[in-house]
């Protein structure tokens, strides 16, 4: 177990505006596909195209758990002719998208560990994109909350947040900063296929976000102490997203579905869950612990089928209620925020000494994990 004290002493959840339940998605994905039908009647017939079938709201809830989503702007979404977000472009000087709802959860998280900006020396912006390359995301949050210290952006898909917390445990630790601010803009609905209907359904936005501390500089009724952290990459290419600086110099077609989100979605259920289940079990041994002093796991929330297999192969049983929450039902898949929404809404309860494990695994691959004890 670690001796350093490093504690996670505040959280803080933005939540979209707009929720769109998988019956309206439903709706217009259909008229979509129809639209497309009638449009490529001919080469459909003629065997030169596939026609696109049906999606339907009771797969998507059967197949991943998800019920709805939220996102930053439903207007265009549900338009069979659009079939994405539209969202008006800012000009430099105003405070960009990703930003702002960073920003939102940012607010939320100093005040929990009531903390202000003069106490934060860094602050990591780290998500599965970010809309630009430079300059960071990150920086431009420190500006707007008046942060001095540094910045910077770091993207791992979805194990993007337990990696940033990972690397502002490191900062800590080593004394580069006294407290980190680590913030997980997810901004999907841009890079999701709403046009796709093995994928259309699977993402939502979201914006969360991390104090993490020494424990002595600590003053939030809810601290966590850090135990042990655990990072793991193996490389594939069954989750990929194609899209970037070089679109353009490819002559490429940037709304083609190579360069959005796509997988095998079969194979990553296949290979992924073993995975990190075998990743968990090894980060509560470091932490001198076994899975049944666990109390709590806030686990990634892809597939509400993948985190009961996980469940099953840790636990041996199905998990109580409670304890491995649920919350992609209302948020379906939000890339690296999964777990940490699922921190956000289910922690206070945890009396003193009560251990938990945040985990995300996913798209790299990529599975990260830390272990925690409540002070
Ligand atoms: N409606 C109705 N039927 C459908 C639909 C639909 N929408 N989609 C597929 N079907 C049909 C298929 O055609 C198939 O029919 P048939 O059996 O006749 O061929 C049948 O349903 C079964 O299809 P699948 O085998 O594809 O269905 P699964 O049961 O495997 O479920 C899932 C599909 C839900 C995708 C499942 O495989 C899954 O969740 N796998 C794990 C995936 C996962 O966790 N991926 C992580 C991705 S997220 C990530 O890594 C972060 C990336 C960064 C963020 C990106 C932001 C945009």
């Amino acid at each position: 177990m670690s001796n350093q004290q490093i504690v996670i002493s505040g959280v803080g959840l933005w939540t979209p505006p707009h929720q769109i339940s998988n019956e309206e998605l439903v709706v217009s994905y259909n008229a979509f596909a129809d639209r497309y039908n009638a449009e490529h009647q001919a080469a459909i017939e003629a065997g030169e195209l596939a026609a696109k079938p049906h999606s339907s709201a009771e797969f998507i809830e059967k197949a991943s758990g998800i019920r709805s989503r939220y996102v930053y702007i439903k207007d265009g979404i549900l338009d069979p002719a659009r079939m994405t977000p539209q969202i008006p472009l800012r000009d430099e000087g105003d405070l960009s998208d990703q930003a702002e709802i960073a920003v939102e959860a940012a607010k939320k998280a100093l005040a929990a560990a009531n903390k202000t900006a003069s106490d934060i020396d860094a602050v990591i912006v780290s998500c599965a994109y970010t809309q630009r390359y430079y300059p960071a995301i990150a920086i431009e949050v420190q500006e707007a909350l008046g942060i001095k210290g540094f910045g910077f952006d770091m993207l791992v898909a979805c194990s993007a947040a337990t990696f940033a917390l990972q690397r502002a445990y490191e900062m800590v630790a080593a004394g580069t900063a006294r407290a980190v601010l680590t913030i997980n803009p997810e901004l999907t609905s841009p890079q999701n296929n709403f046009r796709d209907r093995d994928s259309h359904f699977i993402f939502g936005d979201v914006a969360t976000a991390t104090i993490i501390e020494r424990q002595e500089t600590s003053s939030s009724d809810h601290c966590y102490d850090i135990l042990t952290t655990q990072a793991e990459t193996i490389f594939s290419n069954n989750i990929r997203s194609n899209i970037g600086y070089m679109v353009n110099a490819n002559d490429d077609d940037p709304y083609r579905e190579y360069n959005y989100f796509h997988q095998e979605g079969r194979k990553v259920f296949k290979e992924v869950c073993p995975m990190a289940a075998a990743h968990i079990e090894a980060s509560v041994e470091k932490a001198g612990l076994a899975v049944s002093d666990i109390k709590r796991w806030w686990l990634h929330q892809a597939n509400i089928n993948m985190n009961d297999l996980i469940a099953r192969r840790l636990l041996g049983r199905d998990p109580n209620p409670g304890e491995a929450p649920v919350v992609l039902d209302q948020y379906a898949n939000t890339a690296s925020a999964g777990s940490l929404i699922a921190f956000n809404l289910h922690h206070e309860d945890l009396g003193a000494g009560d251990l938990g494990v945040i985990c995300s695994f996913g798209a790299g691959y990529s599975i990260g994990s830390l272990v925690l004890r409540k002070l």
